[in-house]
């Protein structure tokens, strides 16, 4: 199996984030995370490692507003040119409710306007990672595209939080969604999450389209992260009605509990037939994720796994969420193990 890795990610590492009662923690979604998956995949012989190709702008202005991507690209420098006093991260504290929300010109209001919370923490390196772990999700779509059975795209910062026009939860670039859409040129694609949190960056970008079918599986937003999407009863707009799905868990819920609402996700599938499948394939279902409160055993995520590949679908599988880094090798080896 083909796996896409950049080094680039290595200078995104943000001092802290901050916490519900504005707890500062360690980021939890550090480097770290990939040294663990890189020393998995050593101990395998399947995977073959390749740097990505770059694909340029386009297919990330296809999915994001330029606007932002340029923010992206500049706010960095505006920030050590202004006159905050701890410049370690940029990270606003005044956020834009989207409704009636006009787009301010400074930098702390432009990086209101464009994050929706206090986990997607900018640094010098942040938008050369996050543009790196796009490319790593084009090489893999492309990989597939030209006939492969599955590819790994090995993404650090992650991106399903990452919507049309904002960052959120360590997400800037929405990776799968980049790749989901630069195969719907091709044919249908479904885009399945299994990371423990909604992908509201996903439902946000396809929301209104009928050609990519997204369908996510996650905590119960109701008291998760990102508290805002990811309900039942949002199902898709305009001609994308009936192409967007939602499976909200309760706390707790365990192996079969998952493997139920998979089971409904993967008919959907089965029915949309799809050319194409990209899944956003999140670790932090697993049962000692310190974010997560969903009880899924790596047996479970291993035949998770299974079961999508049954699907039998070429197969791009985007890295997402998952912070118990001493588990997330063995976590993503068990999934991956399925498609090789
Ligand atoms: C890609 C991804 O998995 N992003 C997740 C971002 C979640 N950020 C919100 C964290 C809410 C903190 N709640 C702390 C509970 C600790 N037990
Ligand atoms: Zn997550």
């Amino acid at each position: 199996m083909n796996v896409y890795y950049s080094e680039a990610h290595r200078k995104h590492e943000p001092p802290f984030e901050i916490f519900d009662g504005g707890l500062r923690v360690p980021y939890l979604e550090n480097p770290d995370r990939m040294d663990k998956i890189l020393s998995a995949l050593q101990t395998i012989n399947w995977a073959e490692m390749i740097e990505p190709r770059d694909f340029g702008l386009d297919p990330i202005y296809a999915v994001h507003d330029k606007d932002y991507v340029e923010f992206l690209a500049s706010c960095w420098t505006e920030w050590l040119d202004s006159e905050a006093i701890d410049k370690s991260t940029l990270l606003p504290a005044t956020f834009a409710l989207r409704r009636h929300s006009q787009k301010p010109t400074s930098l702390l209001g432009r990086a209101g306007y464009y994050m929706m919370d206090l986990s997607a923490c900018i640094v010098e390196g942040t938008y050369q990672a996050a543009l790196a772990s796009a490319n790593c999700a084009l090489s893999a779509a492309d990989t597939v595209a030209n006939g492969e059975r599955s590819a790994f795209a090995l993404c650090r910062p992650p991106g399903h939080h990452a919507g049309k026009d904002y960052a959120g939860g360590y997400c800037f670039i929405n990776n799968a969604s980049v790749a989901a859409n630069w195969l719907s040129s091709n044919g249908k694609v479904a885009l399945l999450d299994v990371d423990y949190h909604c992908g509201n960056g996903t439902q946000d970008i396809f929301y209104d389209r009928d050609d990519v079918l997204t369908i996510s599986i996650h905590a119960d937003p109701n008291f998760e992260y990102p508290h805002y999407a990811g309900y039942s009863n949002e199902t898709g707009a305009g001609p994308g009605l009936g192409f967007h799905k939602n499976f909200p868990l309760e706390k707790g819920t365990d192996d079969a509990g998952y493997l139920a609402a998979l089971e409904e996700a993967l008919s959907l599938i089965r029915k949309f037939e799809p050319k194409y499948l990209v899944v956003s394939a999140g670790m932090d279902i697993y049962a000692d994720d310190p974010l997560g409160t969903i009880k899924v055993t790596t047996e479970g995520i291993s035949e998770i796994g299974k079961r999508i590949s049954v699907l039998g679908l070429p197969t791009v599988i985007v890295m997402e969420g998952g912070y118990n880094n001493e588990a997330l090798g063995r976590n993503i080896m068990s999934f991956l193990e399925e498609f090789k």
